[in-house]
């Protein structure tokens, strides 16, 4: 995957800098506004960035003369991202998936294409029977109808295989429960452009909307030296996979990116939930501390002020306990005086009525991360796209099983706009 950012005075114009130089198949995955800043702005324009990506192989297939910076980067990306090489070569094989989805929907336009050309044809035989009945037969005339009726045919063509493939589009998002609402304005954006002819066009068009709606990811940020330690608290409903997070995200921490770090656990409500924190730190060698109070936060953190990070696993609240909602909120302001981030875990499985009044009132306790989890237990996904445009909170992970570590991974865009077009596995089916 090779990422780069095009600068121009129009979105428009940077899209087209960004194709010229990756090729069509560039993938726009964020757009901003920069304002021009310093002494002679108001001289200046402003500016619309636009990050564009394309597959590498795609890319050095066009470009073979920049090959040489193009393998440099690749070498440093993949030693920054090992995974980076799997996951190029599965956005091929979820591509292919999307095109046969595409190949899948021309075959039912086709179909109904020629359902109704039959009556179509007699309407227009009727017409022109119509038109030189009490006339001469008039070439001149003849051909000029002719026309006309080819012109009105291949519109009503244009306009049935848009209005099939809208539905179509519609049908693949709603169906994996994507809300109606935000379908619906993605699918009106795209087609509102009036750039949109054809299936592909849409279709394309559609998928890049989604990735931009899902926005930048964030995962845990690798810290300056000077602002350690850094804090991250994980909270969230019952049974939800927080502790399961937790270590999975520890061990890839301390094994493939050699941090230190402690774990801190306030979960003392849940039997047994303290003995499953413990057996995963002692696993992997990390100290865990057992929080019972609010207060004790204080006499704790500074034991590891050196760490790198401090995770924190609370216990799940049911959002309909409200008692239990108010004493997190109370625990998490124990950590007010520190620089923290919070992972909102949730459920890729729950409904989306619940996640909504879930969100609502984590909303209330901070600002959350989303972490969504048991991807492997639903194909229909389109929560993570109505609860990212519900709240705005950045996408991090998707955790898709049991295995720790193996089951996490950071979000990619790509893959959650492509199975919610219903295009490639998805995750947690093997891959
Ligand atoms: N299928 C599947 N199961 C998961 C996933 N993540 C966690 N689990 C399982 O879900 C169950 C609950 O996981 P926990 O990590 O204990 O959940 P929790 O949110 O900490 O639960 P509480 O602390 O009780 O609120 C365990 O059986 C986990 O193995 C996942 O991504 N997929
Ligand atoms: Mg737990």
């Amino acid at each position: 995957m090779i990422i780069k950012k095009y600068q121009a005075g129009t979105e428009t114009e940077a899209i087209m800098l960004a194709k010229e130089d990756l090729g069509k198949d560039a993938i726009v995955m964020n757009i901003k506004t920069i304002k021009p800043k310093g002494l002679f702005k108001i001289f200046r324009k402003t500016q619309v960035e636009v990050t564009a990506a394309v597959d590498e192989n795609q890319e050095i297939e066009k470009k073979s003369e920049s090959k040489t910076t193009e393998q440099f980067n690749s070498q440093i990306s993949e030693k920054l991202h090992p995974d980076q090489k799997k996951e190029d070569e599965e956005a091929k094989a979820l591509n292919e998936k999307l095109n046969s989805l595409a190949k899948l929907l021309e075959e039912q336009i086709e179909q109904q294409k020629k359902d109704e050309r039959p009556s179509d044809k007699k309407e227009v035989v009727q017409q022109k029977e119509k038109a030189v009945s009490g006339q001469k037969k008039d070439e001149e005339s003849d051909k000029i109808l002719e026309s006309d009726t080819e012109k009105k045919e291949q519109k009503a063509s244009k306009d049935a295989i848009r209005n099939k493939s809208i539905d179509l589009i519609m049908e693949q998002l709603t169906g994996n429960e994507v809300s109606y609402t935000y379908a619906k304005q993605i699918v009106d954006e795209i087609t509102h452009t009036g750039n949109v002819r054809t299936l592909d066009d849409m279709l394309s068009g559609v998928y890049q909307k989604i990735i931009l709606k899902l926005g930048q990811v964030q995962p845990i940020a690798m810290e300056k030296e000077d602002k350690k330690p850094k804090i991250i608290l994980f909270i969230g409903p019952t049974g939800v996979g927080k502790t399961t997070t937790i270590a999975k995200l520890s061990s890839k921490l301390i094994l493939e990116q050699k941090k230190k770090l402690a774990i801190l656990t306030a979960d003392t409500y849940r039997i047994s939930a303290v003995e499953q924190i413990k057996t995963y730190a002692s696993i992997l060698s990390i100290p865990v501390e057992v929080l019972y109070e609010r207060e004790e936060v204080e006499e704790v953190l500074p034991k590891y002020k050196d760490y790198d990070y401090i995770l924190v696993d609370t216990a799940g609240r049911s959002h309909k306990n409200k008692d239990r909602m108010d004493d997190l909120k109370e625990f998490m302001e124990g950590f007010s005086k520190y620089s923290t981030s919070v992972y909102l875990v949730l459920s890729a499985t729950t409904k989306y009525k619940d996640l909504k009044k879930i969100v609502s009132l984590y909303e209330d306790i901070s600002d959350c991360n989303l972490i969504f989890t048991k991807l492997d237990e639903t194909d229909a996904i389109g929560n993570i796209l109505n609860i990212k445009l519900d709240t705005g909170m950045a996408l991090s992970y998707v955790s898709y099983g049991q295995n720790v570590p193996d089951d996490i991974e950071v979000m990619n865009p790509q893959v959650i706009a492509k199975q919610v077009l219903g295009g490639g596995d998805g995750y947690g089916s093997g891959r």
